[in-house]
């Protein structure tokens, strides 16, 4: 497509708006890609764009760019009441997310998965049961890679899997999944969003624009979702709920799937290694999301035997004198907590803290009260989180992760797990919740083995 002629103002470069800038220039427009960070915090990442042509404006946002641009792509980071969008709206400058400029430019079956938690579980487990199946995906948005990168590869790909965000579907304004995935509504980014409910309305945007066509995968167990799914146009699939009004359910240790149009059958869950309840939400998702693409039982069963799970998402790191040790730094929404709580049937100490998104934490009393032998609050909400829970769980208050873990190590027993399962954002402490989970790791691997010789020790 070329695009010779047309201004674009790309906002934040990111990996987003990198992977746009490059797309543009490969095209001939004129680009202007724009941050808040200077170019020395980029790494040389942005060395490409300026080589091709595009010009960088850095270390702020100049107005007169928004104001003059034909057309502005935004990273879905960016919030957008931010003063030059506002300006540039008024002025009717077309104001557009990556993801939704991205996909004006592809033809092709389109799954999307929402949900506050679990996505990129049930995105990820899509595109293996679609290799299995001998199709071609792509697997991107939030997951990690941008739908822009496709574009810009040239690797065969006959249907998308996306993982979507509500920041991408805020910039949406024509993005129509063929099958779109809705886990689960609890809070989350109250930070962005004036209330809770309008963060469940952007959830819903999902199938705005669906149709009788469309399919939509929805939990029926989820209340918010159950409540609203009146308000969905295509076919619905539901999970969870009354098992006799599902199309999957969980029967011990399989799952049935029953879809109008094609027969029942049953997928083992024998040899899954994905643990807890949550996770069987993320499997049935999937296995519907597929079912409604065509794909037969063996590719489920195959993608769902070999399927391991993510990094940092309830990710059991080693068992260290009879203590388990699960790394969920993923887990930055107080309903993701629930989640993984409820995934271990014994005792639990919880380490929770980083920065604060504005959510309750009373919801974690619950689960805590069933399996929670201690809480381990820490970092800048560390105090709020104390306070919400003190008294009506053990709990204890330390200024950084690594005194966190060490009381709770101090305090574990043969059989407990020690869970970091954080309920907050890592930019307290850690550059990203990826490395909020490293240093877990690194914290586990550095218990010394009772018994065991030191490093450097001899063993005579
Ligand atoms: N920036 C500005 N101006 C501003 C604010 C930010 O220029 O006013 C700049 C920042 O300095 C930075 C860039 O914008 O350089 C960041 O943009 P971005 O946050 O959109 O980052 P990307 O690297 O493009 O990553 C985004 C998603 N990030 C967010 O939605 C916050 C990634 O999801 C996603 O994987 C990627 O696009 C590819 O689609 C991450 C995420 O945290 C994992 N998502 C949230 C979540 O899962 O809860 C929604």
């Amino acid at each position: 497509m070329a695009e010779g002629g047309k201004r674009t103002v790309v906002a934040g470069l990111g990996v987003s708006g990198r992977a746009v800038c490059e797309l543009l220039l490969s095209r001939g427009a004129e680009v202007i890609g724009t941050d808040v960070r200077g170019l020395s915090e980029f790494n040389g990442a942005l060395d490409s764009i300026g080589k091709a042509g595009g010009l960088l404006h850095l270390g702020g946002h100049r107005l007169e760019d928004f104001l003059e641009a034909d057309r502005i792509v935004v990273s879905p980071g960016i919030p957008l009441d931010i003063e030059p969008l506002v300006r540039a709206r008024s002025r009717g400058v077309e104001i557009v997310g990556e993801l939704e400029w991205a996909w004006r430019q592809v033809s092709l079956p389109t799954v999307a998965v929402t949900g506050t938690n679990g996505k990129t579980t049930t995105t990820a487990l899509i595109g293996e049961i679609l290799q299995q199946a001998g199709r071609r995906p792509f697997v991107g948005g939030n997951i990690g890679t941008p739908l822009s990168r496709c574009l810009l590869s040239k690797d065969p790909v006959d249907v998308l899997v996306l993982e979507i965000s509500s920041f991408q579907l805020d910039t949406a304004s024509t993005f129509r999944p063929d099958v779109g995935v809705l886990l689960n509504i609890t809070e989350d980014h109250l930070d962005r969003y004036p209330n809770f409910e309008a963060y469940a309305d952007s959830k819903l945007s999902l199938f705005r624009r669906q149709d009788g066509g469309d399919f939509a995968v929805i939990n029926a167990g989820d209340p918010i979702c159950a409540r609203r799914a009146g308000e969905i146009p295509g076919n619905l699939l539901r999970f969870g709920g009354a098992p006799s009004t599902a199309n999957a359910a969980v029967y011990d240790r399989s799952l049935r799937l029953s879809v109008p149009g094609s027969a029942d059958f049953e997928i083992s869950l024998e040899k899954c290694r994905l643990q807890g309840a949550h996770n069987r939400e993320n499997i049935m998702a999937a296995c519907l999301a597929a079912t409604a693409l065509g794909i037969g039982a063996e590719a489920m069963q195959a993608a769902v035997d070999t399927f391991s799970g993510f990094a940092h998402r309830v990710e059991w790191v080693r068992t260290w004198q009879g203590i388990d040790f699960y790394d969920d730094s993923k887990a930055t929404n107080v309903g993701a907590v629930v989640k993984a709580l409820e995934g271990f049937e014994r005792p639990v100490l919880l380490l929770v803290g980083g920065r604060d998104k504005l959510g309750a934490y009373e919801p974690l009393l619950a689960s805590l009260a069933a399996r929670g032998k201690g809480v381990f609050a820490f970092g800048e909400a560390g105090p709020k989180i104390y306070e919400h829970l003190r008294g009506r769980v053990p709990a204890g208050l330390y200024p950084d992760l690594a005194s966190a873990f060490k009381e709770a190590v101090r305090r574990g027993a043969p059989g407990d797990v020690i869970l970091l399962s954080p309920a907050c954002a890592s930019f307290d402490q850690y550059k990203s919740y990826a490395q909020r989970g490293d240093h877990f790791k690194e914290l586990v691997a550095g218990l010394q083995e009772l018994n065991q010789p030191k490093a450097g020790d001899q063993i005579v």
